[in-house]
């Protein structure tokens, strides 16, 4: 009998952390929804990020518990002293999607494919948690939002490189991308790479009324101990506890706006930027 299963973690099919899967997005139910974008072909440098999803999906079966011989599912974190996702495990409510389809060579095809997944997790009324592939895919990922947002980017590096040498798409065009669209209200970026620590900057691309935050983590952030296969290693950056500060602080108290003079500067500096849309 199939409840009877330890499910131990090096046995068995592999979803993220042993949950449901639906690959139909017409019929999701679920609370959180984990779609992977496995797509690296923004990486200047180290590709190979193509293949996190997947691993990603396997390492997350050792915090899936061991079936119905674990009582109490979630899992303890000792910091808070308390238990995270218990509701969401013991309901299945963290759904595996799958991939987005990629089409390789053709970053277009790949990006609508993505907004599209989105799009309809979104509507579903689930929470997306998507898995890179490289950076470059916060942009089809932030499109798919129809109301206003804020972006939360975590990284090493700004991802704001304007267009340049035909390069418009990949991992360090991001967030100049997602600063075009009209629904995002606030972009607030915590990186720190080679030496300078803690630049915190907030790009507003329009000044009224209240939007959602929603985070983008460019994995650089982390330390090469921890993830030396990242696209963009950079030295100096974040250690774990200065993550943990940084994502309890909160975002608006570091959010300062641009003055009409520096929007002014900015618009100017941004003539070259190609508004086509992928
Ligand atoms: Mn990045």
């Amino acid at each position: 009998m199939d409840d009877a299963r330890l499910n131990l973690p090096f046995t068995g099919l592999v979803s993220f952390m042993r949950g449901p899967v639906c690959t139909d997005l017409s019929r999701l139910d679920a609370d959180i929804a984990v779609l992977g974008v496995p797509t690296d072909e923004g990486t200047p440098w180290k590709p190979g990020s193509r293949f996190a999803p997947r691993k990603i999906r396997e390492m997350s079966v050792r915090y899936a518990g061991f079936g119905p011989t674990q009582k109490q599912p979630g899992y303890y974190d000792i910091e808070e002293d308390r238990r995270y996702l218990e509701y969401e495990r013991r309901y299945s409510r963290i759904v595996d999607c799958g991939d987005s389809d990629i089409i390789y060579t053709n970053v277009k095809m790949t990006f609508d494919n993505i907004t599209r997944d989105v799009k309809r997790i979104l509507k579903a009324g689930a929470f997306p948690v998507i898995i890179g592939g490289d950076h470059a895919i916060t942009y089809p990922v932030v499109r798919a939002y129809e109301e206003r947002l804020n972006v939360v980017h975590f990284d090493a590096h700004l991802d704001y490189v304007p267009f340049v040498h035909g390069v418009q798409w990949a991992n360090g065009n991001p967030i100049r991308n997602v600063s075009q669209l009209k629904t995002c209200h606030h972009i607030i970026q915590t990186c720190r790479t080679h030496g300078h620590a803690g630049t915190i900057s907030s790009r507003c691309p329009s000044s009224t009324g209240s939007a959602e935050p929603r985070s983008s983590i460019g994995y650089p952030l982390t330390s090469p101990c921890t993830c030396p296969l990242t696209s963009t290693s950079s030295t100096c950056r974040w250690s774990r506890v200065a993550r943990r500060r940084s994502s309890m602080a909160s975002p608006t108290t570091n959010c300062v706006r641009r003055s009409s003079r520096s929007r002014g500067a900015a618009k100017s500096s941004d003539s070259t930027w190609s508004r086509s849309t992928p």
